[in-house]
């Protein structure tokens, strides 16, 4: 083999390595377009937020996971295997990665309203009513200082609101309060500044416009099997 051809045959190599270590998680496509959440959510926040914020979470977690067993995990499994003891990267990147797929998914145009059914049923028997429910949520993620998450979640079969600091998850062993979530809300200023500036509370509000309450029924529906 000529030294030339070797060093082709090397290049090929590492990109092979290259390419298998950043390989693992993927970014699924958005199902709407950046500006189809407005007015509630603005465009440059939706282009931004899952362009460059997520993007960043996924490239740092396969960075840091790369040649480890955490590249054979699912997200879920990924996210359930993350404890106090794990690396300050896994936990960010590994929760940011999970919570912003999620987020991207319970969110969808022409949606919000209220929810139906089961969820319903299940949300006037554990709340009180929606918009006592509604509330509580919006104390969550309110009362979150600084950056983080609120959450609805299901916990022993009932559905209990919580929030989570920075971009812990409520399926991580290292969450205060446990359960599946079945409906999330960002509220770091990156999701809402450019729209809202200090206004958390009134993207809280608009929220609830584009809440895909089909989504949030049967994700409920699969937490409660
Ligand atoms: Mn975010």
């Amino acid at each position: 083999m000529t030294m030339k051809s070797f060093q082709h045959l090397f290049v090929m190599a590492l990109t092979l390595v290259a390419f298998q270590a950043s390989a693992q998680f993927k970014q699924a496509p958005l199902h709407y377009a950046f500006d189809a959440l407005q007015p509630h959510v603005d465009k440059t926040t939706m282009e931004i937020h899952y362009g460059r914020h997520h993007v960043a979470y996924i490239n740092n977690l396969n960075k840091e996971i790369a040649g480890k067993p955490e590249e054979k995990l699912s997200m879920d499994g990924l996210v359930k295997s993350i404890t106090k003891e794990s690396s300050p990267a896994l936990r960010n990147n590994g929760g940011g990665h999970w919570n912003h797929t999620f987020f991207w998914n319970i969110m969808a145009p022409n949606k919000g309203g209220m929810p139906s059914g089961v969820l319903a049923s299940a949300i006037n028997k554990d709340f009180g009513s929606f918009d006592e429910f509604k509330a509580k949520f919006k104390g969550a993620a309110t009362g979150r200082f600084g950056s983080g998450w609120a959450w609805l979640i299901v916990k022993d079969k009932k559905l209990v609101v919580t929030s989570t600091p920075n971009q812990d998850n409520p399926l991580m062993p290292l969450a205060e309060v446990q359960g599946t979530p079945v409906l999330g809300l960002d509220v770091w200023e990156h999701a809402y500044y450019l729209n809202y500036q200090n206004k958390r509370p009134d993207y809280i509000d608009a929220f609830w416009n584009v809440v895909n309450w089909d989504k949030v029924a049967e994700l409920y529906a699969t937490a409660m099997k």
